[in-house]
């Protein structure tokens, strides 16, 4: 069995994350390392907060404290909501730790001794409203590609370009709103990627065929453009300090590196707060050292963000001449649009992962997201969809499924699965369809497809209320109690391999399903394409209870309620 080292992009420390940001990145990355735990594999999934940058030294002084104070509450209360969604990590870190800074200053030394980084002096934009050099982020105007007029100083948004803030037509501070900017002069240190592009092209040419196209498509364009010396430090109080005993000078006045240097970093930084906080897990460097060649290393994340981690922390890893573990296999998102406009935290608009816990329970959310999850194209999010979804696929084929079995048994045959009847015909013919079904939903999961893998997770759960609207237990019962019971009890063995095989995408419904039979010593975490065959895991005989509601039905009401709290649809 493999290892699996998997990361998502690190959630930034500022505000609650909506439904786009979560379908992008932690939830499908959940979802992958929740199957792959199950297939037998040693999985490591890390993900953090990204906490340095201006967005959270700002949000510290409008809530009037200190930034490190802001950075601990916010982290707490989104690992709260990540919780409540059901985000099983292994290790949940924060960029800002101790272990992010050692690690991310001694590869900032290695890229010094190998000649990558280099002093540099530059013209940089400077506020006289706000009395401060404006690091990017804090620079907006018109992108000189694509003509958004609100593009930031790193990156338009619009077009997914990275840009330098001088790019920018008619700039102004983001802060204050002031264009009172004028360049003043001053250094930073530069990561030299023009001289590692030939080493980042030949490695992404080495494997970019394997990633899902998204995210090849965006890398090329990237190395196509050409790969530019970056400056990586930035005047900020907040961040990773330039180490003085490399950097006197500009240690000395307080510069910090780039967040989004030190931000990829913490993926191994993360790792080894995990290894220090349990010593059973001291062999961390063994997840990132590429000498282990069993590691297979996938990295979820929106398409904004694949830049960055397909060129930019490559050519930062590289540069070390170490052997640090570089990432197999991107899988990046689109856009989850809300009524086909942009989700917006600055607006506030589209669903926030807290307010969607206050409305339903984690499953209906993390089931809906991955069956209609951005992969091939922009989605859109409505609230129509999102109830009939919820009502076909979880309350109709999945939660009525479950319920009916079981109450119709428990009344006519008792508290345990009845005896009687050999398996048939229609059994052996729902038995080879769910072994295929079963099949191909394996297949797009390891293709890491999620919405043909909820395909055809539903494909399975449909298979089962075919075959019960086939038998019809109610009106075999009239005549023949043995064909009725064989009946149940096969539709009993399709409860519990839906509660196996649905793990990865609704957890908390998967343990209910598995807790209505009493199996002890079942300890299986999968099913067998011959198991899912034979159908007869769950003997006669066995205890079992009636689980409460799988999944309420969402009516017109609900419906109308949701659109008034949370708007956006007109
Ligand atoms: N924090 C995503 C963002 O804030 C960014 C991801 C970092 S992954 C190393 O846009
Ligand atoms: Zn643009």
């Amino acid at each position: 069995m493999a290892r699996h080292l998997i990361t998502s992009a690190l959630p930034y420390i500022n505000g609650i994350k909506h439904l786009g940001n979560m379908v992008g990145s932690m939830l499908p990355a959940d979802v992958y390392a929740r199957y792959l735990r199950q297939r037998g594999h040693d999985v490591l999934y890390i993900c953090a907060t990204d906490e340095h940058g201006t967005p959270a030294e700002l949000a510290a002084k409008e809530q009037g404290i200190a930034v490190d104070e802001f950075c601990a509450q916010a982290h707490d209360a989104q690992k709260a909501i990540y919780d409540g969604f059901d985000l099983a990590f292994d290790y949940f870190g924060r960029s800002s730790s101790p272990q992010n800074h050692e690690i991310t200053q001694e590869i900032a030394r290695e890229l010094k001794a190998n000649g990558f980084i280099e002093e540099r002096a530059i013209r940089q934009v400077y506020s006289n409203t706000d009395g401060r050099f404006l690091p990017d982020r804090y620079i907006v105007g018109t992108c000189p590609h694509c003509g958004y007029d609100k593009a930031r100083g790193d990156q338009c948004e619009n077009c997914t370009r990275v840009l330098d803030p001088t790019d920018l037509i008619d700039a102004r501070s983001a802060i204050s709103g002031s264009s009172d900017l004028e360049i003043r002069e001053t250094k930073h240190l530069f990561l030299l990627q023009s001289a590692l592009a030939g080493e980042v092209e030949a490695w992404v040419d080495e494997r970019a065929d394997n990633w899902p196209v998204l995210a090849s498509s965006i890398a090329r364009k990237w190395l196509t453009e050409g790969l530019h010396d970056r400056a990586i430090t930035r005047d900020l109080d907040w961040g990773v300090p330039v180490p003085a005993d490399t950097w006197p000078d500009l240690a000395a006045e307080g510069k910090v590196f780039y967040v989004w240097f030190d931000a990829p970093i913490e993926y191994i930084g993360a790792t080894k707060e995990w290894a220090d906080q349990d010593p059973e897990n001291r062999d961390w460097r063994s997840w990132w050292w590429e000498s282990d060649k069993d590691v297979r290393y996938t990295q979820f994340m929106g398409k904004d963000n694949v830049p960055f981690h397909s060129v930019m922390f490559p050519a930062t890893q590289l540069g070390t001449r170490a052997p640090w573990k570089k990432v197999d296999v991107i899988k990046a998102f689109n856009w989850l649009n809300y009524y086909g406009g942009k989700f917006s935290t600055s607006q506030r608009r589209g669903v926030f992962t807290h307010d969607a816990l206050e409305v339903l329970p984690a499953d209906y959310w993390r089931y809906f997201m991955m069956a209609n999850a951005p992969e091939s194209d922009d989605a859109s999010f409505t609230w129509e969809h999102f109830t009939a979804t919820v009502n076909k696929d979880l309350a109709d084929t999945l939660g009525n499924f479950v319920n009916r079995v079981l109450s119709f048994s428990r009344k006519r045959f008792g508290d345990a699965v009845p005896a009687g009847g050999e398996p048939g015909e229609a059994e052996r013919v729902l038995g080879a369809e769910i072994a295929r079904l079963l099949a191909e939903y394996e297949e797009h999961m390891e293709a890491i497809q999620f919405r043909k893998a909820a395909a055809a997770l539903r494909a399975l759960w449909s298979a089962g209320n075919s075959y019960l609207e086939e038998k019809a237990p109610w009106l075999e019962i009239k005549t023949d109690q043995d064909a009725a019971a064989l009946t149940l009890r096969t539709a009993m063995n399709l409860i519990h391999l839906y509660a196996v095989v649905s793990e990865p995408f609704i957890p908390a419904t998967a343990a209910a399903m598995r807790a209505a039979f009493d199996l002890p010593g079942s300890t299986a975490t999968w099913v067998t394409a011959e198991e899912a065959r034979t159908l007869a895991e769950v003997p006669a005989g066995t205890p079992f209870t009636v689980p409460p509601v799988l999944f309420a039905k969402l009516t017109d009401d609900d419906l109308e309620a949701y659109k008034t709290r949370f708007g956006g649809a007109e």
